[in-house]
């Protein structure tokens, strides 16, 4: 709940469906800060690895596929704020979009749970892992508002 930083990704279908300025703009307008950012196409060894607690299960092939085929990058993106971990997944919504709220980005954005455009770290711990298998230490930027005080205080 203090600040913290999270893993925030637009998927390819949200990078084909023009979408990756309004997610950035969902995050940027609520007071979080963009500590890193880029267009990447994640390895089958990437992808694996940041979905390994979801091996096994029978939509596993399709998603590492989907987030790999090189048809359009993954926007990978770290976030940092207040409680922004927790904020993050309130602002993407539920897994399955037609059960997510009208107002979250997958309540607004999509239908289909395999095409569900964003993805979110959901613990301190994803987090963490997350960041250090997508970015390098020297990508993640330190730096502050210029108006902190009119937005942190
Ligand atoms: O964290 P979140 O993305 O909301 O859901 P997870 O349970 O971690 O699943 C990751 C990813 O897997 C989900 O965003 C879409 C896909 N998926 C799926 O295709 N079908 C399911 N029944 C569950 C998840
Ligand atoms: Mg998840």
């Amino acid at each position: 709940g203090g600040i913290e930083r999270t893993f925030i990704a637009v998927k390819p279908d949200g990078t084909q469906r023009f979408l990756i300025g309004e997610i950035i703009k969902r995050f940027e307008t609520k007071g979080y800060k963009l500590v890193a950012i880029k267009a990447i196409v994640p390895s089958r060894t990437l992808a694996e690895k940041h979905y390994e607690d979801l091996k096994g299960r029978p939509f596993f092939n399709g998603l590492v596929k989907y987030m790999t085929s090189g048809a359009a990058p993954v926007i990978a993106m770290v976030w940092e704020g207040k409680d922004v971990i927790r904020q993050g997944r309130r602002l993407i919504g539920a897994t399955n979009p037609l059960e997510a709220q009208p107002g979250t980005i997958r309540g607004d954005f999509c239908i289909s749970v395999g095409r569900n455009i964003i993805h979110g770290s959901d613990s301190f711990e994803s987090a963490e892992k997350e960041i250090g298998l997508w970015f390098g230490k020297s990508e993640v930027i330190e730096w502050e508002f210029g108006n902190a005080e009119w937005v942190t205080a």
